[in-house]
Formats: C-alpha cells, structure tokens, sequence
C-alpha cells in the first residue's frame, strides 16, 4: 500500500516528492478534495514545497459531505498518510507518475467540527482554498445575491450548532480570528467560474452581513479573495480506471489519479496573508484574469458541454468517442468558429485559432476516458456559466441561433434521461428537483425553458432564440440527433 513508509521504495519510473512530506508544516485548508484540487493545486503547491524556504505551504484538506462514502475516503486519505499518485498523461500516449505529498492532512467535518475551527483558526493557516463546484456558492442567479433562505445556510446563521457550509466554517473561523488579534487568511476559489474571487467574495461577505455586519466590515477590509482561472482536464476515476492506472505504476495505491499533461493557472496576485512561490512551480500571476476566463470559459468549457449532450443522446459515453464523429465535431468547431470566436475577447498574446486547435487535441486524448456524462453534470449550472455571454452577444448583434438552440435543446432532450440507442442513464443534476426534471418530459416542449438554467438570459430570451429551441427539439425527436445535427448544427 502507498503510504509514507513505501515512498523509499516505488517502482521504477514513479517520481517521489521532491521532500520529505512528514517535515511539512500546513498552511493551507482547502477545502472539497476532488480528483481536481488533487491534480491541480496541490500539483503545483507540490511543486512548490521541493523548492527552498517553501515547506510551510503543506494543505490539510476538508470534506463536508457527510455519510459512507465520505468515511471511507477519509480513511483512505489517511490509511495513506494522505499520499497519492498522478498520472499525467499526454494525447500521443506518453505518461508519467509522481506521488503527490502536498496534502498532508485530511478532515471529515461532520465528524468533528470543532477540530476544523480550531485549525482555521490557527495563525499558522494563510489561505483557505475550496473547489465547491460551480453551484456551490450558492447566489441567485436572478439578484446575483448569496441566499439567505437556503435551509443549511439558515441553520448556520441561527448558530445553534456546530457550522455544516462552507460559509458557516469560514466565517466562524475568520471571527476567531479577528478576537484573537490574528490576522486574516486569503479565500481563494479554484472553481470554474468566472471571477471566481469575487462570486465568492460575494457569498462570505453575504453570509457575514447576515451574521454581524461589524465583522463583515472587518472582513471587507482585510480578507482578499483573488480571481483565478484554472484548467487542467481530471476525469473521473472508477475501479476499472483505478485498477488500469496501479497496473500501469506498479504503485498499491487506494486513490490514483490521473490528469491530462496540460495544465494552467492564472491568478490575480492579491494574498493577503502571503503565499507560496506559485510563480516558480508554472503558476501565472496578473493583474487581471477577465481575458483569460473569457477564452477558457467559452471555448473550452463552453465546447464541452456542446459536445456532451447530442454526443449522450446518441449513445457515446465518452469525449474523444463522440469528438470521432465527425458530425459532432463539425458542430463543435462551427460554434467556435462562428459563434464565439469572433465575439471574444482575447487577452493580448493569445491566438484564438491556435487555442481552438489545442482545446480539440485534448478532448481527443484517448487517456483521459473522460465522461460525457461527468461533462454534462450540472448542466443546469454550467449552462448559465459557459453560454450565457456568447448567449447574450449573439442574440445582441443578430448572429445565427442555430447552433446555440440546438445545443439548448440537445441538453434538454438529454435530461430526459435515455438515449437514442434506448439506454437509460441517469443525468446528475443536484440543483433540479423531480418537478424540474418533469418539465423537460413535458408534452408541451416550451414547459422546460422555465428551468433555472435560463435564469441567466431570460430577460435577453428572443421569441427567436425560443422558438428555435423548440423546433431543435421537435427536430430530435422526429427524426433523431443526426438529422436535427445537419439542420441545425452545420456551418
Ligand atoms: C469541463 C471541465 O466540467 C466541465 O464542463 O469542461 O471540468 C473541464 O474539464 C475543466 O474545466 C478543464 O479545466
């Protein structure tokens, strides 16, 4: 089994971490430990803590998520002294493996809350990092404020017993802090969003005027959230793909992990407790991140998405399967070509056409057996996140909604839940309820543009843009995906 004992002995052609893990101190609480955060923080934080003057910088993860499955992934974290291995592996089949030793504790906050507040709490802790999803922040779309009504958060502001959100962990913790006379830490958002700092900025702040609005004062004034744009491709890995990854390694380990070999980070250099030498482990650092975010999130995310949900309905269940056909990715680049390119903002220095051509060679890396249905999760959420502007900027300049209603419809046909092949899946969607899902099996097929995934461009909405979700949908279902494709989907 991997674990600290093992690491003098790993098989040949696995890195080690360039340090001893055990004389690492923690700095950082993330929390939300997903295969994500293992592959692309706590990467170049691992990168960061070979260097010299850097073994501060060490992670203690937190998992709020209580029940079986969380107990037994804190188990194994720590039956591994919270080791585990990456695989990092490239379009043409190169691959190499390091083991990871950024993450040197793990915390089940349900289990024991008190002992999370009190490291949050610690001087010691200089950032607190969380990769919650993108629906995790919890805001209304339609004001654009933190909920206030959510049950959790309620309950959390009530005080009565230990936190259960993010939100209520922080905050508590930065009021600790703050009447104890110890300084701030930095709130920094690895999600996927767009200015990720100041959406969570939003929801503490929100939270905290809620709370005490002295202490969100306080907090305002010395808290830094900083905006970053992360990418790097992380699928998710099942027991077969486990299985495959140790194999290949020869490593035992319960926790293997693997990633493309691309992988970016651009953050605003606003830390207002410090940080560690990102700059010198290939992390960016800019004044602003807007140019960036724009590009990843309508290209890259926008175009995976696109891709997931006809590539679901006609059967495909992976992304470089259903980028093999050759109608799928005639779709994909005519969007990008058409529809958001050259409606882009592009930070100076980056080249649109080159970054497309990137972002298909690495959906089509055959190694990441990334699923569409993983993709095509949260659609809800992501809709609102990875459309909307381009969304918004077609329906402005009176571009062709073509494509754009088809992806619509494509996504509302594939939260029906079976594909054309007659095979049942179930779509993850944790913000719709069954009434929601009810809409999209609706006869009357405009019944699902009330879902929330339109909250975000509703009052754009054209009867053009509706209309033609309708009939893309109608399309689909007469005369199946392929068809719909070459009506809707072309150039
Ligand atoms: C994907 C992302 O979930 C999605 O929709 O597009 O998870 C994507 O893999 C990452 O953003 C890559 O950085």
């Amino acid at each position: 089994m991997l674990n600290q004992m093992s690491l003098n002995a790993l098989p040949a052609g696995v890195s080690a971490p360039g340090y001893d893990p055990q004389a690492i101190g923690t700095g950082i609480v993330h929390f939300g430990v997903g295969n994500f955060f293992r592959a692309h923080e706590a990467f170049y934080v691992d990168r960061c803590l070979a260097l010299a003057g850097q073994q501060d910088w060490g992670i203690a993860g937190v998992g709020l998520t209580a029940g079986g499955r969380s107990e037994r992934k804190a188990e194994q974290f720590i039956g591994q002294d919270c080791l585990y291995s990456l695989t990092e592996a490239a379009p043409d089949g190169g691959r190499t493996v390091r083991v990871i030793g950024a993450l040197r504790a793990y915390l089940l906050a349900p289990a024991d809350p008190q002992a999370v507040l009190d490291l949050l709490a610690d001087p010691s802790i200089r950032i607190v990092s969380m990769t919650i999803t993108e629906g995790g922040y919890n805001i209304d779309e339609t004001t654009g404020e933190f909920r206030l009504d959510h049950a959790a958060v309620r309950a959390d502001l009530a005080g009565d017993a230990p936190p259960a959100t993010i939100f209520g962990y922080v905050i508590e913790a930065l009021a600790r802090r703050r009447a104890a006379g110890v300084g701030p830490f930095t709130v920094l958002s690895c999600d996927n969003l767009r200015h990720n700092g100041d959406v969570a900025r939003t929801a503490f702040l929100g939270f905290a005027r809620a709370r005490d609005p002295d202490l969100a004062a306080w907090i305002e004034a010395h808290v830094t959230f900083p905006n970053g744009m992360v990418d790097r491709i992380t699928p998710s890995v099942d027991d077969t793909i486990a299985r495959a990854l140790n194999d290949a390694s020869g490593l035992d380990d319960a926790l293997p992990l693997v990633a493309e070999d691309f992988t970016q980070w651009v953050v605003e250099d606003r830390f207002c407790a410090g940080r560690p030498a990102l700059d010198k482990a290939g992390v960016q650092f800019v004044t602003d991140v807007t140019g960036y975010e724009h590009v990843k999130v309508r290209m890259l995310n926008a175009s995976h998405i696109l891709l997931a949900f006809p590539g679901i309905l006609l059967g495909y269940r992976q992304v470089d399967e259903a980028l093999r056909d050759p109608d799928l990715a005639r779709f994909v680049n005519a969007y990008l070509e058409l529809d958001v390119i050259p409606r882009l903002d592009a930070p100076p220095g980056l080249d649109p056409q080159a970054y497309r051509r990137d972002v298909l060679r690495r959906f089509s890396n055959p190694a990441m057996a990334d699923q569409l249905l993983r993709i095509g999760g949260d659609g809800s959420s992501k809709i609102q996140v990875f459309w909307t502007e381009t969304v918004r900027r077609v329906l402005s300049d009176g571009g062709d909604l073509r494509r754009i209603a088809f992806g619509i419809a494509a996504y509302l046909e594939a939260l029906r839940g079976v594909d054309e092949t007659g095979a049942r899946y179930t779509p993850a969607e944790p913000t719709l309820d069954a009434a929601h899902l009810a809409l999209a099996d609706a006869v009357d097929l405009h019944a699902a543009l009330a879902l929330p995934a339109f909250d975000g461009w509703r009052d754009a909405q054209s009867p053009a843009l509706t209309d033609g979700i309708v009939a893309a949908r109608k399309a689909i279902r007469d005369s199946g995906v392929r068809a719909a494709l070459a009506q809707y989907g072309g150039l």
